[in-house]
């Protein structure tokens, strides 16, 4: 008799979770990014740049910063109540680089961030990600004071290929972050179906 009346519970739905990278050079704003847009209190390896690192992490043109992640940001965001992102920030120096391979297990796709002022030191990231056919976008973190290129110019000094988005951010702002967040999720989407069906075909 309660059929037809009253209000129906929905019964609770298990979210899908996809994990998101995010990766770039130094100082790019890796940690800001994971930071703005994650529901939960970021988890972060921040630690103070000592002595001994000096010579090998190149603060030029990031004078100011005194921490660096060493391991990993780690974020979480509910994009919908049934799909939760996990956001990995990748530790930008090369000396980390032997953790890529275990954060990238798994990865949807990636956010490279960029920053024109230092563009080479993306490189690495968009060739990492080429490589092994992990599908990006790059976000272009416009630190105020710079000049501003179209995403058009970002792309060809990337020698990026033509479907790969291009989104001009600011990692400060939730939903300019989650605008590079979710072009990162949708970039993804395309892709996948896209290898589906040149599987099936
Ligand atoms: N002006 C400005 N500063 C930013 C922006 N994003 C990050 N920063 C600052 O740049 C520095 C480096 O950012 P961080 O997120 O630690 O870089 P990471 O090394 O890539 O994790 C920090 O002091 C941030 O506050 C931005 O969009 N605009
Ligand atoms: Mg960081």
């Amino acid at each position: 008799m309660a059929f037809g009346c009253g209000e129906r519970r929905k019964p609770p739905v298990e979210p899908v979770t996809l994990k998101i990278l995010v990766a770039g050079g130094f100082g790019v704003g890796k940690t800001t990014l994971v930071g703005t847009v994650s529901d939960i209190r970021p988890l972060r390896t921040e630690e103070v740049l000592t002595e001994a690192g000096r010579p090998v992490d190149d603060t030029r043109g990031v004078e100011g910063k005194d921490t660096t992640t060493v391991a990993m940001d780690f974020g979480r965001i509910a994009l919908r109540e049934d799909l939760v992102l996990y956001l990995f920030g990748t530790p930008g120096q090369d000396r980390f680089w032997f953790l890529w391979d275990e954060l990238a297990t798994g990865a949807l796709g990636a956010v490279v961030l960029a920053d024109t002022r230092r563009l080479e030191d993306c490189f690495a990231a968009v060739d990492y990600f080429e490589r092994r056919s992990i599908p990006f976008v790059v976000g272009v973190n416009c630190f105020e004071g710079t000049t501003r290129y179209p995403a058009e110019t970002v792309r060809q000094a990337l020698d990026l290929d033509v479907d790969v988005p291009v989104v001009l951010c600011d990692a400060r702002e939730r939903e300019s972050a989650k605008e590079v967040v979710i072009a990162a999720v949708r970039h993804a989407g395309a892709h996948t179906a896209d290898r589906r069906r040149s599987v099936t075909t």
